[in-house]
């Protein structure tokens, strides 16, 4: 018995080269995709790992003469098939079509190969004369040119690529808005497309002194951020840092942020007034820094936004950072983006990155905020968790290339 391997695109493609190589008794005997390692699979195809066994006797039997013939046939009809499939494929306009035809593809079992030769044998019955041989040569070549010129492929270009992009949870007219940047002829070029990402991510390396306010939705991480960069500044950097809180509304929140004050010996002030927001921020003149906890509001919730501004206001500062997880659905980011537009942060820092293994949202939110990234934050502890990365890293974070640790 002959075993061979074969790595392949499609069945079709299998039986066509099993076909040909080993003769039309052939069997299947085994079939498997195999995902090839690459930028998520953009431009690595999955391939199907086929193998087929032949028995001796019978590929002996394929040396006679009218057995050739009828293998040559038998490829070239396959060859059309496999080319028309191609074409049919590329023509068929909705998207994950060719998702859908893989799978299709995939499921062809032994049975199959039997079904395309009975009809090849019907196709045949005694037509193995030149002049015919050569008309299916000119119709085959005449096919094959088209599949290189891509002639039917151009209906639907950008394809793959739109796919890989939104299943990384980029927005769909983000997409487009990239896509535009990427000519035709680079379509399948990682470093045009990671330029394309790059131009749209902003960071931004920022001096914190003063006051530094955070606000954002509850439950993003604006508490534990601010441990983090107190500790930070504090225990590291050894600036004086104070804190003040207005998240009066949640029993224990308030001592969520006490407790971390009070580790780290810092001064620390609640604030329930706009008055006393005021006067607190006074009273900490001589810190390097203080940094200014807020309630988590509903960015739906406009009356809470109004209430949170009176408070923004009176600190007059030009650091405020709107605190947002990469775990945002993509339809919350705009919301949230928008509410709190209000406040006037320049800044946004992206939390819970160690949540998710899909980061498109991080453009979602940059193209919809427009401010540069100040932190990033990626687990729970303090004060370690907090990074600023660049927008390469960003970038490749964003394509697959790269991981957070
Ligand atoms: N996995 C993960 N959890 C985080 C991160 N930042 C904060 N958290 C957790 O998120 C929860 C809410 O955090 P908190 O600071 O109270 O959010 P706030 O309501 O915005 O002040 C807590 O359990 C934090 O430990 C992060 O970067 N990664
Ligand atoms: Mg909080």
């Amino acid at each position: 018995m002959l075993i061979k391997r074969y790595m392949v695109k499609s069945m079709n493609e299998a039986m066509t080269r099993i076909r040909y190589e080993l003769g039309k008794d052939a069997v299947i005997i085994s079939q498997r995709k195999i995902k090839k390692p690459g930028f998520f699979g953009l431009f690595s195809p999955r391939m199907i790992e086929v193998t087929a066994a032949v028995e001796n006797s019978s590929k002996k039997d394929n040396t006679d003469n009218k057995k050739q013939e009828n293998t040559l046939e038998n490829s070239i009809e396959s060859i059309k098939k496999l080319m028309n499939d191609q074409i049919s494929s590329s023509k068929a306009s909705p998207s994950y079509s060719s998702e859908r035809k893989n799978e299709t593809d995939y499921s062809y079992k032994k049975e199959d190969i039997r079904d395309v030769k009975d009809t090849t044998k019907n196709q045949y019955p005694s037509q193995n004369n030149q002049d015919y041989l050569v008309k299916e040569m000119r119709e085959m070549k005449s096919l094959i040119s088209k599949v290189i010129s891509g002639e039917d492929a151009k209906e639907k270009p950008y394809e793959n690529l739109r796919k890989s992009l939104i299943n990384n949870d980029i927005e769909e007219n983000l997409v487009e808005n990239i896509i535009k940047d990427i000519p035709l002829s680079a379509e399948q070029d990682i470093d045009i497309l990671k330029e394309a990402i790059e131009k749209r991510i902003a960071v931004e390396n920022v001096d914190l002194k003063g006051p530094v306010v955070l606000v954002g939705p509850t439950g993003v991480g604006k508490t534990t951020t601010i441990a983090k960069l107190a500790g930070r500044m504090a225990l590291i950097e050894k600036k004086k840092v104070g804190l003040i809180t207005v998240d009066t509304y949640r029993i224990g929140a308030v001592d969520q942020l006490k407790t971390y004050a009070e580790i780290m010996n810092l001064d620390f002030k609640v604030v329930i007034t706009t008055k006393e927001m005021e006067d607190a921020v006074k009273s900490m003149e001589h810190c390097d820094v203080i940094l200014i906890d807020t309630t988590g509001r509903s960015s739906k919730n406009s009356m809470q936004i109004s209430e949170l501004r009176a408070f923004v206001q009176k600190v007059n500062s030009d650091n405020i950072h709107l605190v947002i997880s990469a775990t945002t659905k993509n339809r919350d980011i705009k919301s949230i983006v928008e509410g709190f537009k209000i406040l006037n942060y320049n800044h946004v820092i992206i939390t819970k990155l160690d949540e998710t293994s899909v980061y498109g949202s991080i453009l979602n939110i940059l193209q919809l905020a427009d401010k540069p990234i100040s932190f990033m934050t990626t687990g729970q502890t303090v004060p370690d968790d907090i990074t600023i990365f660049t927008k390469e890293k960003i970038a490749k974070l964003i394509m697959g290339e790269d991981n957070i640790c």
